[in-house]
């Protein structure tokens, strides 16, 4: 199969520009809710949303504008849901870091560390059950690897050979705190390989790889060989929330030069290759930043609109409606019951 990386390289700008967007306007005070941005990570959501079906499922973490995106999540609604506006995909009532559209099949992000993780195991476990074609993918950050819930998860999915893919985005950082101080090995993906995972180590931005990493891992989850662990290694260029850059964010559109070549930009590296290769031309990445800023403008522009107090009960939508809130009645207890005489003789012969 053939890949189409302008496809690829398009996906990685708008995520790219949405961020550089959110960014600028964060100061206004418009958007109240806590926001983790994704600048520099733009490369795995826009590879795992290329090669995505729409009924496949995606699970992200806090920092998940990006896979919003990348799974088909509106435009819109994703402003609409930092402006807390009703219109917003979580109603505007969950802002950045809890982003859910059940339309698109994006079930959801969290502001728990690794508590994506059970979600998209237990959506793997009924796909499995059900024997349907699809795979979900979870994202995750380094610091995530920290938590229990991941070894758990793991054993899991080997254990009933679940159809999910997990996307370590290794970016070194939990907040502030350097992975040399928190972990024994810097590398994470291999010790999940002692319990019989399948895993890849992809360099940062070494984006054929990625692509490679992805495709497999797919493939093994839609063929019922199971799970897949893929860490990527990557560079987070703002502060760990809100929009403070410290990396080189606007650079991808100037000429190949001007970026300094481009190693450490996603993009850039991405761009040099299709340039090289004859692909595209410098001309067509500057009418896409153009078309694309469009876009963004128009939408926010549309979610601005419907922006205003959450005109709701904010306890709306805590609880699932028709639930049974009463537990089942049971038969009468009858105390102690054992399997066998044999037990019943032997538990007080002591
Ligand atoms: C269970 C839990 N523990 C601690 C925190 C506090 N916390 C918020 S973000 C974060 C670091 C997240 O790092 P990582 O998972 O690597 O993702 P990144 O922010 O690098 O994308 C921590 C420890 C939390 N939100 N949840």
């Amino acid at each position: 199969m053939s890949v189409n990386k302008v496809e690829i390289l398009k996906r990685m700008v708008r995520i790219r520009m949405v961020e550089l967007y959110i960014a600028r306007r964060y100061p206004e005070q418009k958007m109240r809710c806590p926001t983790h941005l994704c600048l520099g990570q733009e490369a795995a959501p826009a590879v795992c949303g290329y090669f995505a079906g729409g009924d496949d499922i995606f699970v992200g973490t806090c920092r998940s504008h990006g896979h919003y995106l990348a799974k088909g999540g509106n435009l819109t609604a994703l402003f609409a849901e930092l402006l807390g506006s009703g219109k917003g995909c979580s109603k505007g009532l969950g802002g950045s870091m809890h982003l859910i559209d059940l339309g698109v099949n994006f079930w959801g992000t969290s502001a728990i560390v690794g508590g994506g993780i059970p979600i998209a195991a237990g959506a793997a476990f009924r796909l499995r059950y059900e024997n349907a074609p699809q795979i979900v993918v979870v994202f995750l950050g380094d610091a995530a690897v920290e938590e229990g819930v991941v070894y758990e998860t793991v054993n899991f999915a080997l254990l009933h050979k679940l159809p999910l893919v997990f996307v370590c985005e290794n970016n070194a950082l939990a907040i502030t705190t350097p992975i040399e101080l928190r972990q024994c090995s810097t590398i994470l993906h291999d010790r999940f390989q002692t319990m019989g995972m399948n895993s890849f180590y992809v360099a940062e931005n070494d984006i054929s790889q990625l692509i490679e990493a992805i495709r497999v891992s797919y493939a093994r989850a839609r063929t019922g060989l199971g799970p897949t662990f893929i860490e990527y290694r990557v560079s987070r260029w703002c502060a760990h929330v809100g929009p403070a850059f410290e990396g080189p964010v606007d650079l991808w559109w100037q000429p190949p030069a001007a970026s300094g070549g481009g190693h450490g930009c996603p993009i850039c590296v991405l761009r040099d290759e299709l340039i090289a290769g004859g692909a595209i031309r410098l001309e067509y990445i500057r009418s896409l930043r153009q078309q694309v800023q469009q876009e963004i403008e128009e939408a926010y522009r549309q979610a601005e609109s419907t922006a205003g107090p959450i005109g709701q009960d904010p306890a709306a939508f805590v609880y699932a409606s028709g639930l049974a809130c009463e537990l089942p009645s049971r038969g009468p207890v009858r105390g102690i019951e054992f399997r066998h005489a044999e037990a019943s003789k032997l538990v007080n012969a002591f």
